[in-house]
């Protein structure tokens, strides 16, 4: 009875609550939980789909190491054979890493992923809605997905939809170059989603530091404490997701001259070869490392681990 009380105050305390029984979260991420430390989400599209091996699987690695340097407990979340699992092994890291057919699954593919037996990398809405599901309330990313370029298109990532729903805060180097930025800022803005920079005024993307024109953000803040007192503030006003938006280690950027150029390429190929749907980021990325001789992979690996420990250093601020 006593227990049960405690661990009721506790729930209302710390909002921390048993995690649901469809997902499996592993010893060292389950006591970090139930005592009340830090812990931040990683995502793993971006090791199965997002990077190449063996860049994948070092992104990985290197990203749990800064985050655990930051002084919080790491929890990579995939799908692994039909589990939402919060926390790998590096024996399951490194399958994820090496395997070549891992689904890729976003927020609707969900249930799919559990009644159909899937094995799959989680996409940010997809990590957003199972991190949350388990008490984490941190979650550290590369790049955003958002909407594509087209005028006609209407392939929008399923990422802003969670941030509209799902109270993580998603630390990121803003969202991907290669998409319509303008339109995937106004559409965060109808959604209610605030964009923070992080020591910047202007909103982060990507690989690329000196997007011009500059892109609005919502709010900058200076420190991890602020942030995580802005976030609090956020989600105790009824908010959901927030993204705290840092710019791509400056030594690793790819000029926007550089980028452009490159992505024009990337993307009449990806027309010419009917890429579509999941496909299309993942194709996208794959061939902008090919034409910039492997640079944006140093980039993209850099600014995934500068997010890792920033978000580290930001969940320690809210714990
Ligand atoms: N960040 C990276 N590389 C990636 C991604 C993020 O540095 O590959 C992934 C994330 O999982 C994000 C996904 O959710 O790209 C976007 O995919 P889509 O555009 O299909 O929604
Ligand atoms: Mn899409």
């Amino acid at each position: 009875m006593q227990t049960f009380l405690f661990s009721g105050w506790r729930t209302e305390m710390s909002q921390t609550r048993l995690p649901p029984e469809w997902l499996r979260v592993s010893e060292e991420v389950r006591a970090a939980l139930a005592s009340g430390r830090p812990v931040v989400a990683l995502e793993s599209t971006l090791i199965a789909h997002g990077l190449p091996w063996p860049t994948n699987l070092e992104t990985a690695r290197e990203s749990e190491a800064a985050v655990r340097a930051g002084g919080a407990v790491p929890a990579t979340i995939a799908i692994i054979n039909a589990t939402p699992m919060v926390g790998l092994t590096d024996s399951q890291l490194e399958d994820l890493a090496r395997r070549p057919n891992v689904r890729k699954a976003s927020r609707r593919d969900l249930g799919a992923a559990v009644a159909l037996n899937y094995h799959a990398a989680t996409t940010v809405s997809a990590t957003m809605a199972i991190a949350h599901a388990s008490g984490v309330r941190v979650f550290a990313t590369g790049g955003l997905g958002g909407a594509h370029r087209g005028e006609e298109s209407f392939d929008i990532s399923a990422d802003l939809a969670e941030l509209a729903r799902t109270p993580v805060l998603v630390v990121c180097a803003g969202a991907k170059s290669i998409l319509d930025l303008p339109r995937t800022l106004e559409i965060l803005e109808t959604l209610g989603v605030p964009i923070v920079g992080y020591r910047t005024d202007a909103f982060p993307t990507f690989y690329v530091r000196d997007h011009i024109p500059p892109l609005p953000i919502s709010a900058r803040v200076d420190s991890p404490e602020v942030a995580a007192t802005l976030f609090a503030a956020h989600v105790r006003m009824g908010g959901a997701g927030a993204v705290l938006a840092q710019p791509c280690p400056a030594d690793v950027a790819i000029p926007a001259s550089e980028f452009d150029a490159w992505l024009h390429e990337a993307e009449r190929e990806a027309t010419a070869a009917n890429v579509t749907g999941a496909k299309v980021t993942p194709f996208l990325l794959a061939r902008l490392a090919e034409m910039s001789n492997g640079r944006t992979l140093v980039a993209n690996r850099a600014l995934i681990v500068a997010n890792a420990r920033l978000a580290a250093e930001v969940a320690v601020a809210l714990q």
